[in-house]
């Protein structure tokens, strides 16, 4: 994230430029230009750096899964066990809540400093990660590639806001990991290109005729738009597609899940601050007493108040820090504070 004080940068234009500088030097330039044009994008493997991460994710998912239904995934023979979210559409089930904190290998993809700067471009500074869910899913016996494979389920992500025109900017960003190889015929996702310009919801029956699939090999993410319309192929070969999805919100909005009362204190441990900000730890709302007024969530219940957290010290994890307001998003209450390593 740029580091530089909200009063220096103060217009979207501004910040844009900022974060375009970034993007530049991290050779994304092009992957930017198709989310402004087409509302999606896909970062290859080559671009991720690989060092075993989608081999990681899969195998968490697979234990994960296993752990909460009692039956492992079969990847070649297309076989899951029943999961409270099975079967919402299109014989896919959803792992949803408590998903992050089960594994590493999920807290790097959320903070993978490829997409994070992508995401900040259009979301804005402090933005906030809103879910982190797995998908799997298999082939739909009712569907062939001979009776026609169309997209289903179609929408836009902004579920919160209620008008039209959709907000823009927008409100919320998401990133679809693949950790299987994504064709049509895999049942891919399915997208409207451009229609985050349209900045409405599609009637019904009006994406399916339009949607195109987004292939890409195992290990590669798909970056998508909070307005464009999408959905997914059903999937017509055998074996399972696997994904896991890291949903983002802007500052100023509710997440859907709670992260800093489920994230575990080995999750916290082992990652730094970009993740506490993420998970919402640092945050200063969400007050539940009088003195929770200004204290960051991560001190409360220490009995610690402001002044204290203020003019002292605190030290988690074996570390001490300092609390100083944190104002690269604005110059009062709204920013959030940044804790700065004393030794
Ligand atoms: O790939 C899919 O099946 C749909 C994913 C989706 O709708 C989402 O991540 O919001």
């Amino acid at each position: 994230m740029p580091s530089v004080r909200w009063t220096e940068w103060k217009t979207w234009d501004n910040w844009k430029r900022l974060c375009g500088t970034e993007i530049d030097g991290l050779g994304l330039t092009g992957n930017l230009r198709e989310l402004e044009e087409r509302g999606y994008t896909v970062l290859l493997p080559g671009q991720l750096g690989g060092h075993g991460l989608l081999e990681r994710a899969v195998e968490a998912l697979l234990r994960v899964a296993e752990e909460r239904t009692g039956v492992r995934p079969d990847v070649a023979a297309g076989e899951f066990g029943p999961t409270l979210h099975a079967g919402s559409h299109q014989h896919q089930s959803w792992l949803q809540g408590g998903l992050l904190s089960t594994d590493a290998a999920f807290e790097q993809i959320i903070q993978h400093p490829m997409t994070l700067p992508l995401l900040e471009y259009f979301l804005g500074p402090g933005f906030l990660l809103s879910a982190f869910n797995a998908l799997i899913k298999r082939r739909d016996p009712a569907i062939s590639r001979d009776n026609g494979v169309t997209g289903g389920g179609f929408h836009t992500d902004v579920h919160l806001y209620p008008f039209e025109p959709l907000p823009d900017p927008p409100m919320v960003f998401n990133t679809n990991w693949c950790l299987t190889d994504y064709s049509k015929d895999d049942g891919a996702l399915a997208v409207v290109p451009e229609s985050h310009k349209l900045r409405r919801n599609a009637q019904p029956g009006e994406a399916e005729k339009l949607a195109v699939p987004v292939e890409a090999p195992a290990g590669s993410v798909i970056v998508f738009h909070g307005n464009l319309w999408h959905g997914s192929f059903p999937r017509v070969t055998p074996g399972l597609r696997l994904t896991v999805t890291a949903f983002y919100s802007a500052h100023y909005c509710r997440p859907q899940e709670h992260f800093p009362g489920q994230v575990t204190d080995e999750s916290v441990a082992r990652n730094g601050e970009r993740f506490r900000q993420l998970v919402n730890l640092q945050d200063i709302w969400g007050i539940e007493t009088e003195g929770d007024h200004g204290v960051p969530r991560w001190e409360r219940g220490t009995g610690a108040t402001l002044r204290q957290v203020q003019e002292g010290t605190v030290t988690h994890h074996g570390r001490r820090y300092r609390i100083e307001d944190d104002d690269t998003i604005t110059e009062h209450a709204a920013g959030r504070p940044r804790y700065v390593p004393v030794d």
